[in-house]
């Protein structure tokens, strides 16, 4: 049997194949869907490299998905326990047909902390593909190691900015293709965990149909992660909206900050309670970590 957790610390990615049961798949396509076709024009022409992103922490509906008995499952097969894991967030990635390619970067937000270059597993991405893909498509694309090692795309000189998502530059060398990368061709069924400090893009999607993918982020171990970074990951929370134990929480929210958006502190409650475990509690003084994208594994 193929030891995915080691292939998943060594690599920085693995692949469950013919993992999930077809009516879980059923349901997030369904899901996904009615959220894609909801989306605007200019949500499509700001992020044409990622081709969308809606983020899910709007939608109570994905309360089911986040805790699936299907997701407990990929933790365990990878030798997690689903019980100490938290939940970050989550996005829908629809690659349109003719759309171009995803400029590399890796999701990782603590380098700061010297956790980012040790053996351990902060976050991972469990991503959720619903079609079958391959580089003709938009399929995903990876640095196999490099979540722990040093690659040339980490020297590129690029801000992660709008221009970058709406491709004002096609030609930047952030979009291009490198001798090392691996195509990662999945089935629909299949499961793609990685590492979040993992170098990933994807290519163009030269098809005529629509290439979709859910992914969800977690921190596996969250209580073993350092107080800074846990009180960032509160931060990213809605714990960090001014809310407190004591004050019913719809009043205390900020509505010119928030807009209409539907924070996971406001999910009705039978959606909340789903994912009542895997919301991050942190109740220490630390100061959150500071956020910092680049990695310097050329020195470590
Ligand atoms: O669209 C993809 O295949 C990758 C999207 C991505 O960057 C991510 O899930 O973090
Ligand atoms: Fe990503």
């Amino acid at each position: 049997m193929t030891d995915h957790r080691k292939e998943l610390e060594d690599n920085g990615y693995t692949i469950l194949r013919s993992f999930l049961p077809a009516s879980f798949v059923e349901e997030v396509t369904g899901l996904c869907n009615g959220v894609i076709d909801g989306l605007g024009q200019e949500h499509w022409e700001l992020f044409r490299s990622q081709g969308s992103r809606p983020d899910i922490g709007d939608i109570p509906a994905f309360a089911n998905i986040i805790a699936h008995d299907s997701i407990k499952s990929v933790f365990q097969r990878l030798n997690f326990d689903f019980d100490e894991a938290a939940y970050n967030s989550g996005a829908i990635f629809a690659r349109p047909p003719g759309g171009p390619p995803l400029f590399w970067h890796q999701d990782w937000w603590g380098w700061n902390d010297p956790i980012s270059y040790r053996s351990g597993i902060p976050q991972v991405n469990v991503m959720i593909y619903q079609n079958t893909t391959s580089p003709k498509n938009g399929c995903l694309r990876v640095i196999p190691g490099s979540h722990k090692r040093g690659h040339p795309i980490h020297d590129i000189e690029v801000e992660y900015d709008v221009d970058l998502c709406k491709v004002v530059d096609p030609d930047h060398p952030i979009y291009g293709s490198w001798r090392d990368e691996v195509p990662v061709c999945v089935d629909v069924g299949d499961v793609v965990v990685s590492d979040t400090r993992l170098l990933h893009s994807a290519y163009p999607n030269q098809s005529r149909s629509r290439r979709v993918m859910l992914s969800l982020s977690y921190h596996p171990d969250f209580s073993a992660l350092p107080e800074p970074v846990k009180a960032r990951i509160r931060s990213f929370s809605e714990t960090d909206m001014g809310l407190t134990e004591s004050e019913p929480i719809a009043e205390v929210v900020d509505r010119s900050v928030l807009g209409d958006r539907v924070p996971m502190a406001l999910w009705p409650k039978k959606y909340r309670e789903k994912i009542e475990g895997l919301i991050p509690v942190y109740k220490g003084a630390a100061d959150p970590i500071e956020l910092n994208f680049k990695p310097d594994l050329h020195r470590h």
